[in-house]
């Protein structure tokens, strides 16, 4: 498999769409006080994980691109729970993508206390053969989320994927103290706000 050439078009998408959604945010800073993108990242995965997830999911070489949904994946981070709604409608409205399938991982958190929303998109992307239409998953999730899911990320791979029980309940309860305190900051979202506002102006 030539996966150079199996992975161009991935990584097209994958700058595209960083570009545009950087380009909501900086809308935002423009028009409104507040943004409720803090920053995007976008990465297209690995060859290796690409690799494995296959292996695990029993899928067939051929048919990864179908099933394998986040070969490009792009992640926006936002300040506060209510961003992601807010995100997740801006996405739905937009007429350069088609949305898949979402999966909100918040109002259900996974086994592992892992939160996010993830967006599944069909992409159309310009390639020398064409239009190709990929698959690209946008996860979005807040600051707090993404502060948990970056640590277990990297214990997950420490240990192969099997973190020890004890580490494994010492993370669930961090996810619940980093759902809290997403809570909390909702709580007191506008004076924060504000406070961002009187420093902006300074
Ligand atoms: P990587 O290294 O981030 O690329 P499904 O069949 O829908 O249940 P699938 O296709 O894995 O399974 O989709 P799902 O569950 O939406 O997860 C896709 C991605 O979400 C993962 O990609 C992770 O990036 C992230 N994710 C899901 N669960 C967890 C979790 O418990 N902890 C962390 N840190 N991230 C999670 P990959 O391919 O697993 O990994």
């Amino acid at each position: 498999m030539n996966w150079g050439v199996i992975l161009a078009p991935y990584k097209q998408v994958v700058e595209e769409l960083k570009v545009k959604l950087k380009g909501m945010r900086i809308q935002y800073e423009y028009e409104c006080s507040h943004s409720p993108i803090e920053f995007i990242t976008g990465r297209v995965k690995p060859v290796q994980s690409i690799l494995e997830k296959a292996e695990k999911k029993k899928i067939p070489l051929n048919n990864i691109e179908e099933e394998i949904q986040d070969i490009a994946g792009l992640r926006v981070v936002c300040p506060f729970v209510d961003d992601i709604y807010m995100v997740v409608d801006m996405i739905r409205e937009r007429k350069d993508l088609t949305v898949i399938e979402e999966k909100d991982y918040i109002e259900k958190n996974k086994e592992s206390g892992y939160r996010s929303y993830h967006m599944i998109i069909e992409y159309p992307v310009e390639t020398i053969h064409g239009m190709k239409h990929v698959l690209a998953e946008i996860q979005i999730r807040t600051l707090a989320m993404n502060f948990w899911a970056t640590n277990e990320h990297s214990l997950n791979y420490k240990y192969k994927g099997k973190i020890p029980e004890k580490i494994k309940a010492r993370l669930k309860l961090a996810a619940e103290a980093a759902f809290m305190l997403d809570e909390e900051m909702s709580k007191i979202r506008d004076e924060v706000q504000e406070a961002q506002r009187i420093f902006h102006k300074k």
